[in-house]
């Protein structure tokens, strides 16, 4: 865990991950060609960037900082990603619990992780050295504009804290902001996500206002938090503070409502009319296209605190592979372990870049009775953000997922195509802009496991070809023979 954004930043540059960039760069799409070429540049030029002299601003931009599965575990306490997974599977320990005694323990140990990790208060926070409660002004933050048609300035990395109206259980989530003036912005919470929840909730009670603050920096744990799917009412920050294994440490907002991070580098606080709404975008999204003008809410801008040195994060997202694909990956290792409570057949699980996390899911299952694959789908249609999904491929357990070519042979070969595919109508990500109507829309499931008399094929089917062992051994060792 880092006590603070720039502790990360020093970690990085210790391990040579971090570049600082001295000579004067422009947020209007300078930063976003540099960060673009670095993050889809040779694996070793691909670092962070802290721009240092930004024209106009005062703080540096950093960027990049999750750009690899490296760097984005680093920014998690570990050394590689797949430990989280691991460690969430001990935690849940996925040799059930037997006995009524062993599942009532196997609880109490994980309340007691997570009342370890439920966040505190604190007085002093290095988020509030500077208050601007007065005449607070978006201008000094060095917002980017990151591709040509968008539609302004958007920041791009936030953890937007609201609570629940009427319940009061927080949610934060990552969700762009544009900025409109020097104290407005556009709230950019699809409709699936929680902030969207909150919206309707204070809709439906009559609530005036939808108190929000937006952390920018601090610990990156919970920069990252804000961008998991976690379980409505389940506060991301409890996730952080397992992440972090010490709590999330919090203080007051000063016009506000609500509790920040005290580690951001800067908060801005205010308010969402939830009858408001107002044309958000174009913005160059992480699918690779400018996402649509669409209506959105809108945030009014009531304090901005800050470090006395921030650094102001963002990140650049288009055309994928780019940083967000990273912090999606974290979401994927960490979350297979909790689909297997749900589904427990399921073995692994890979989106790939090019399906921007809603795209394309690849999921291998340990197959045993006809219509698992169909099952798995329909489960994962149903579990949360995963009803986004607008294609499963279900391979055998013996696929690698991870490699897109052997899942490409495998499925072009294993599938009856008449057979083999379900078709469904569903919701869609609020991205998707091929589904005739936003937000619901036909998604795929393709069943590529092999076939056998239980699935009504009767026909056999084949063997993979494999040289035997004895030949294999007998070729290493006269290998130099040959000569070649
Ligand atoms: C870099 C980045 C930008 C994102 N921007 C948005 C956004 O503008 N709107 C949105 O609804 N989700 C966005 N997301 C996805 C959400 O952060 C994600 O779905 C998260 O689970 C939302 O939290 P919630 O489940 O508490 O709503 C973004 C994710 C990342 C990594
Ligand atoms: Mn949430």
């Amino acid at each position: 865990m880092y006590s603070s954004l720039r502790e990360f930043v020093t970690f990085l540059e210790g391990r040579g991950q971090l570049r600082r960039i001295t000579a004067p760069v422009s947020v209007e799409l300078e930063i976003t060609e540099i960060t673009d070429r670095v993050s889809k540049g040779p694996a070793e030029k691909n670092v962070a960037l802290l721009f240092e002299n930004v024209t106009g601003y005062e703080m540096p931009v950093l960027t990049n900082a999750f750009g690899s599965a490296r760097r984005m575990a680093w920014a998690l306490g570990v050394e590689e990603l797949d430990e989280l997974g691991h460690r969430l599977a001990r935690l849940l320990s996925l040799d059930m619990p037997r006995t009524l005694g062993e599942k009532l323990r196997k609880a109490g140990d994980l309340l007691g992780v997570f009342r370890a990790t439920q966040p505190k208060r604190v007085k002093d926070a290095a988020c509030q050295e500077v208050i601007c409660r007065d005449s607070p002004s978006l201008s000094e933050l060095p917002i980017l504009k990151c591709w040509p048609e968008d539609g302004g300035r958007y920041i791009t990395l936030p953890a937007v804290i609201t609570r629940r109206p009427g319940t009061g259980r927080r949610n934060v989530g990552m969700y762009r902001l544009q900025v409109f003036d020097e104290r407005t912005l556009g709230m950019h919470w699809q409709i699936h996500k929680g902030g969207a929840e909150h919206q309707h909730d204070a809709e439906r009670l009559g609530q005036e206002r939808i108190p929000v603050a937006v952390a920018l920096g601090g610990d990156p744990a919970i920069t990252w938090a804000a961008s998991a799917p976690m379980p409505p009412d389940i506060d991301e920050l409890l996730l952080a503070g397992w992440l972090r294994g010490r709590p999330v440490e919090l203080v007051p907002c000063v016009s506000q409502p609500l509790e920040v991070p005290a580690d951001a580098d800067i908060v801005i606080e205010g308010y969402v009319d939830p009858t408001e709404r107002r044309i958000e975008g174009p913005f160059g999204d992480h699918t690779g296209y400018y996402s649509l003008p669409d209506e959105y809410p809108v945030m009014h801008v009531t304090a901005i605190t800050r470090r006395e040195s921030p650094i102001y994060p963002a990140t650049v997202v288009g055309r994928p592979p780019m940083e967000d694909y990273w912090m999606g990956k974290v979401t994927e290792r960490l979350f297979l372990p909790l689909i297997r409570i749900f589904q427990p057949e399921v073995v692994d699980i890979n989106m790939p870049a090019e399906g921007v996390f809603h795209n394309l899911v690849i999921v291998s299952i340990h197959k045993r009775y006809p219509g698992q694959a169909r099952k798995v789908m329909y489960g994962l249609w149903g579990l949360g953000l995963m009803m986004l999904s607008k294609a499963f491929l279900i391979v055998d357990d013996d696929v690698n997922v991870h490699d897109l070519s052997e899942v490409a042979w495998r499925v072009s070969n294993n599938v009856d195509w008449r057979r083999d595919i379900v078709i469904v109508d569903g919701p869609v990500d609020a991205l998707d802009h091929a589904s005739p109507q936003p937000n619901y829309g036909g998604k795929i499931g393709i069943d590529a496991t092999r076939k056998g008399p239980a699935d009504g094929h009767s026909r056999p089917w084949p063997r993979d070809i494999v040289m035997t062992e004895a030949v294999r051994r007998l070729v290493d060792s006269r290998w130099e023979e040959y000569g070649l």
